[in-house]
């Protein structure tokens, strides 16, 4: 899959009345190059609804569209790929529905897990949660930076660190070795979503380029 930096997904509970095409369009003019649906709470008809917005803004500005969990929305709407959990269809199941051109994302809490994903194909790894955040639900304890440093040794597919991570806290995770960032509540709940994604590219750029 082509590199990202700064990846959003979506937090409708964080919108502040604006609507998901305009929160992450923002976001995208401010420099994200990914995306995510997630949504646990509509209809599957609606997620589908929402997923076809997605679609057609991602294509728009050409950076790619994720679906959490949906296997079936993401191929109907012909997404770039899916993001599953632990608990969701195991790995290879899933890559036997979407077939080898659609990107895999797992989410991992902890070494083994990311091993797992690993050898099971997996085209990018969640790290997290980093730090504590409010915006998933039955999350585990923060795992912390530690755990960064440990996928940077050991891991070799992309990964992205998540997880309570803010303008304020950034730099923790950029120190570690990150060098993807993903975030909900940050981006989306931001008064000016343009300005805080740019300031978040600005900080990783500075990072990523000194390694
Ligand atoms: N996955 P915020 S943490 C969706 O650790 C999600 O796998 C996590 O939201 C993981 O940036 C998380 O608002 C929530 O903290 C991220």
């Amino acid at each position: 899959m082509k590199d990202f930096r700064l990846y959003a997904i979506t937090g409708e509970e964080f919108h502040k009345g604006k609507s998901l095409v305009e929160v992450m369009e923002a976001a995208i003019i401010g420099g994200v190059d990914i995306i995510q649906l997630r949504d646990k709470k509509s209809s599957k008809k609606d997620v589908l609804h929402k997923a076809l917005l997605l679609k057609d803004l991602t294509k728009k500005y050409n950076i790619p569209l994720i679906i959490n969990d949906h296997i079936d929305v993401a191929i109907a709407v012909d997404a770039d790929g899916i993001h599953l959990g632990q608990d969701d269809l195991p790995l290879q199941m899933a890559r036997k529905i979407v077939g080898k051109e659609k990107i895999i994302g797992i989410s991992t809490h902890e070494i083994e897990e990311a091993r797992e994903a690993q050898l099971q194909g997996a085209d990018y790894i969640g790290v997290g949660p980093i730090f504590a955040t409010k915006s998933k639900e039955d999350v585990v304890d923060p795992v912390t930076t530690k755990y960064i440093e440990e996928v940077k040794k050991e891991i070799s597919i992309p990964f992205v660190a998540i997880g309570g991570i803010k303008l304020h806290n950034v730099d923790q995770v950029l120190n570690a070795g990150a060098t993807r960032i993903c975030a909900i509540s940050e981006i989306v709940g931001s008064a000016d979503i343009t300005k805080t994604c740019q300031l978040f590219i600005e900080k990783i750029n500075e990072r990523v380029s000194t390694r």
